[in-house]
C-alpha cells in the first residue's frame, strides 16, 4: 500500500501495515500550544501550533482504531534541572521564558507541571508509549530506537510541533537510523509559518532527503482499506 506524497508515495518500499508502522506525536504539551505556556510566553502565535490539534484527533482515532502504533513524546527537564544545559536555559531566559522558571502553567518545560503536560484533546492511552525527551531530538538522550527496533517498526509518520525544531530534529534522526518517514503537513505547525513552509520544502529536496510529506486526508483514505 502506497499513500499518495511529495516528492514520492509512502513509503518507499509499499509496506504500510500496523505492525510496522507508529503514528509519533510530537510534543502536544500545553507549554508549546495553550495559554500560559512556553511558546505563549515567549510571544509567538499560538493559532500557528495549535492548527494541528484538530487534524492530529482525526488521524489518532483513525490509526488507533486500525491497529496502528502510537507513541507521543514530552520534552522538558527533571525538577532539579540537572539534565538542562546551561545555555539552554540563559537562552530561554534572556527571550523571557525561563525554563525551570514558574510561570502561570508551573515551571516551564519541568516534567510532572502543568504546562509540561501532554493536552487533553490528544491524552495517550494507558499502553501507548511516551518518551520523555530532553531535547529537541526524539532519539538524544532516550530510549525511543530501542523500542522501535523491538517492536519492528520501519515506517514513522511524524505529527506535531514544532515542525522546524523538534519534528524536524526527529525527522532528521529517524532517517538516518534508516527509519522511513512521512510528514503530516496539516498536522503540524511552527512557531512562525515561513519557517514551517521551509521545513516542509527542505525535507523535499534531493528527491526526499528525509523521508516524504502528505497531508492527513491523503493517508486517512488510503488506510480506510485496511
Ligand atoms: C522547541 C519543540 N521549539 N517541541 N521545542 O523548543 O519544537
Amino acid at each position: 500500500m502506497f499513500i499518495p506524497a511529495d516528492p514520492y508515495p509512502y513509503p518507499y518500499n509499499g509496506d504500510l501495515r500496523p505492525e510496522n508502522t507508529v503514528l509519533l506525536i510530537i510534543d502536544m504539551q500545553t507549554d508549546f500550544c495553550g495559554i500560559g505556556g512556553y511558546v505563549d510566553k515567549m510571544g509567538y502565535d499560538l493559532s500557528l501550533t495549535r492548527a494541528p490539534i484538530a487534524p492530529i484527533a482525526k488521524v489518532l482515532k483513525i490509526m488507533r482504531d486500525k491497529g496502528f502504533h502510537v507513541m507521543h513524546t514530552r520534552e522538558g527537564h527533571r525538577a532539579d534541572l540537572s539534565d538542562l544545559p546551561a545555555n539552554k536555559r540563559w537562552r530561554s531566559r534572556q527571550i523571557g521564558a525561563g525554563i525551570g522558571d514558574p510561570g502561570p502553567c508551573g515551571k516551564i518545560l519541568v516534567r510532572g507541571e502543568p504546562g509540561w503536560e501532554i493536552i487533553p484533546e490528544l491524552a495517550p492511552l494507558p499502553e501507548e508509549t511516551i518518551i520523555d525527551k530532553p531535547g529537541k531530538g526524539s532519539f538524544y538522550a532516550t530510549d525511543l530506537d530501542l523500542i522501535l527496533k523491538g517492536k519492528g517498526i520501519q515506517n514513522v509518520i511524524l505529527t506535531g510541533i514544532t515542525t522546524d525544531v523538534c519534528v524536524h530534529t526527529t525527522m532528521r534522526d529517524a532517517n538516518d537510523r534508516g527509519y522511513e518517514c512521512l510528514l503530516l503537513s496539516d498536522c503540524t505547525g511552527a512557531t512562525d509559518y515561513g519557517n514551517y513552509l521551509a521545513a516542509l520544502k527542505m525535507i523535499k529536496m534531493q528527491g526526499g532527503v528525509f523521508g516524504t510529506v502528505a497531508d492527513s486526508p491523503a493517508l486517512i483514505e488510503a488506510i480506510a482499506a485496511i
